[in-house]
């Protein structure tokens, strides 16, 4: 898999991307790798929910190619990239090592990130401002369970697109851009984000949590979201002279989309069809 067509320009100061999620099958490691092969940058902060903790204490799932996307950035760090890990929710244990390193990765509970162009932004997952995490962590951890359980019949769905010759269609993505609460769920987090960057004297944040990569003034502050790797495949990145880009994976590798392999055996005459169909596909023979 390869990017060639999006952007020139390869060579970056600074890349945020968060929302990983090695460890769950949701988790588009391929095309990850390929985006952190094809870019070189000074620093990568790695915004949060890089590991699942979460879903891994339920069913543990580790492929290679979530070893390959770990080696990667420590390979990254060792060849003198600055590798910064903020930790999120999901990958909360991590939160016990603030302030060491790691194999050339520094773990840090969030911080500030100065622009070529002297802008100081606040870095940080963004979880610490979400009313449902921190009023009803069970609400969240629902939430999440639901949140697999929609990617699951997304992954099967779309097998079933493609079978049919349709194109990627994205379910989730639909459901939270068309539920109403979910809208204002959101914008109270970005709102939330951004007072709190003012309130500390920076002029923006870069943050992740939600899924849903975005980069707009909000009441004079820059709220920059870096999206994730389940299913928007977007990183924010810094050009040299301190411009700021959200670069979106998600429309080329829709093109060439390929079905997931399904990781729980699935039971039932509709399942087992559609699980043929998943498997009957030449793309799908990568397990
Ligand atoms: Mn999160």
């Amino acid at each position: 898999m390869t990017f060639d067509n999006l952007t020139t320009d390869r060579n970056l100061r600074t890349v945020w991307i968060s929302d990983i999620h090695l460890g769950t099958p949701g988790c588009q490691a391929e095309a990850l790798l390929a985006f952190l092969k094809s870019t070189e940058c000074e620093t990568l902060y790695l915004v949060g929910d890089i590991i699942d903790g979460w879903q891994l204490r339920r069913t543990w799932y580790w492929p290679q190619e979530h070893n390959d996307i770990v080696q990667k950035i420590l390979r990254k760090a060792r060849k003198g990239t600055r590798v910064v890990f903020v930790p999120g929710n999901h990958d909360e244990f991590a939160r016990k090592y603030l302030q060491h390193n790691f194999g050339g990765v520094d773990v840090v509970e969030d911080c500030v990130h100065t622009l070529a162009d002297g802008r100081r932004l606040w870095v940080t997952h963004g979880d610490l401002y979400d009313g449902v995490i921190q009023c009803a962590k069970w609400l969240a951890y629902a939430g999440d369970i639901a949140y697999e359980f929609i990617l699951k019949l997304n992954r099967r769905f779309n097998a079933l697109r493609a079978h049919l010759g349709l194109p990627y269609w994205s379910l989730s993505k639909y459901l939270k851009l068309k539920v109403k609460r979910a809208v204002s769920y959101v914008s109270d987090f970005e709102t939330a984000v951004a007072h709190e960057a003012r309130r500390r004297g920076l002029d923006g944040v870069v943050c992740g949590h939600i899924h849903h990569a975005e980069m707009r003034q909000i009441e004079g502050v820059l709220y920059c979201n870096d999206g994730d790797w389940v299913e928007s495949l977007t990183a924010l990145v810094e050009h040299h002279d301190g411009r700021l880009e959200i670069l979106d994976f998600g429309t080329q590798v829709a093109s060439a989309k390929q079905p997931v392999p399904l990781p729980v055996p699935v039971t039932g005459l509709a399942s087992a069809a559609l699980e043929q169909a998943t498997h009957g596909t030449p793309s799908a023979s990568k397990s």
